[in-house]
């Protein structure tokens, strides 16, 4: 039988097959798949194939081949570990919840988001939730950080997921495709994914009850199909994003603007740092390319890691 994974838990992979069924299946020993070293062999979204098995009465599944995924999108972790998981394989389109505060969320962590993304050619769309709450501080950052993302080329929304402002423009983007909801732990992904489809009731939670708990509130990624012609693809709240280990005259490929630029720029193989007659450097110098995305080029260059806090990701 074939089907596609819609959530792992660890060992246990919930598969829904083409009509319509969820069987539990399980891995048998080993299983590596070639050029990928990941804790997880296998993530939702991935389409697989497994044999049905009866014990105690119960039908589980044991899979025994993966199709090559479309693309996938892959973390390393920050601890010392250096882990990489495969969040999700196989997704048309990324939406990255962002929060000015409450979580706050840094460039540099939506920048080593996106140099992620645009290595494996996912689209990503910027969403700034929870502008119900902003003051006009906040707001003009909102303003301030999609400016300088919609310069680049990717879209960037306001919304609200408890008072639905825009929602009706993330759902329309939606139609048709596999999306994945990204960010931090607490920028409301599962309280937009219930705004969207209210029957799905999914778990969400005040970020100072997380805290007492010390918990994410949504621990594994699981995929649903909504009533709409569209998946979409719940995720853990990530911290520290790595990086996965790519050349250094690889990383500037994967930002638009500097991309863009390199042409222009004295050495095919300038690495934007010291050399004469760079045009990303002048770029910068002109205010033509944003400081901050310079910066986080930097830190992704220089190897840098986010500072290192567990989450969800780092127990699989
Ligand atoms: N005011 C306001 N609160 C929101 C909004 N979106 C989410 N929240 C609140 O933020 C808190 C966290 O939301 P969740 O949906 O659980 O966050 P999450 O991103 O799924 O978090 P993890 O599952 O831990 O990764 C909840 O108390 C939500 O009610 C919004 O647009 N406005
Ligand atoms: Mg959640
Ligand atoms: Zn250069």
């Amino acid at each position: 039988m074939t089907g596609t994974v819609y959530k792992s838990t660890g060992s246990w992979y919930t598969v829904k097959t083409m009509n319509g069924k969820f069987y539990e299946c399980r891995i048998k020993g080993r299983f590596r798949l070639a050029g990928i070293k990941s804790t997880n062999p296998i993530a939702v979204g991935d389409k697989v194939e497994f044999q049905l098995e009866t014990k105690n009465n119960t039908e589980t599944g044991v899979i025994n081949r993966i199709e090559e995924r479309k693309n996938y999108i892959v973390r390393k972790s920050v601890n010392l570990s250096k882990q990489t998981h495969i969040i999700a394989a196989n997704i048309d389109q990324v939406f990255l919840l962002v929060t000015i505060d409450n979580p706050p969320t840094f460039t540099s962590f939506i920048d080593r988001f996106l140099v992620t993304a645009e290595a494996y050619a996912i689209k990503t769309v910027l969403l700034f939730n929870k502008i119900d709450t902003y003051s006009d501080e906040n707001l003009l950052e909102v303003k301030y950080m999609s400016s300088i993302y919609r310069q680049i080329g990717y879209d960037c929304i306001e919304i609200s997921a408890t008072t639905g402002e825009n929602i009706d423009k993330v759902k329309t983007l939606m139609t048709g495709k596999v999306s994945m909801f990204a960010g931090h732990s607490g920028v409301g992904k599962s309280t937009l994914v219930n705004a969207i489809e209210p029957s799905l009731e999914l778990k969400t939670k005040a970020i100072s009850e997380q805290h007492m708990q010390g918990q994410h509130t949504t621990t594994f990624a699981e995929m649903f199909d909504l009533s709409f012609d569209a998946k979409i693809i719940d995720t853990p709240g990530i911290k520290g994003f790595g990086v996965v280990d790519m050349e250094r005259e690889e990383v500037g490929d994967y930002f638009p603007e500097f991309f863009a630029l390199k042409h222009n720029c004295k050495f095919n193989n300038c690495l934007h740092l010291k050399e004469p007659k760079c045009a990303v450097k002048e770029a910068l110098e002109n205010d033509e390319v944003s400081y901050s995305r310079y910066r986080s080029y930097i830190q992704i260059l220089e190897g840098e890691d986010e500072h290192y806090r567990t989450d969800n990701w780092d127990n699989m």
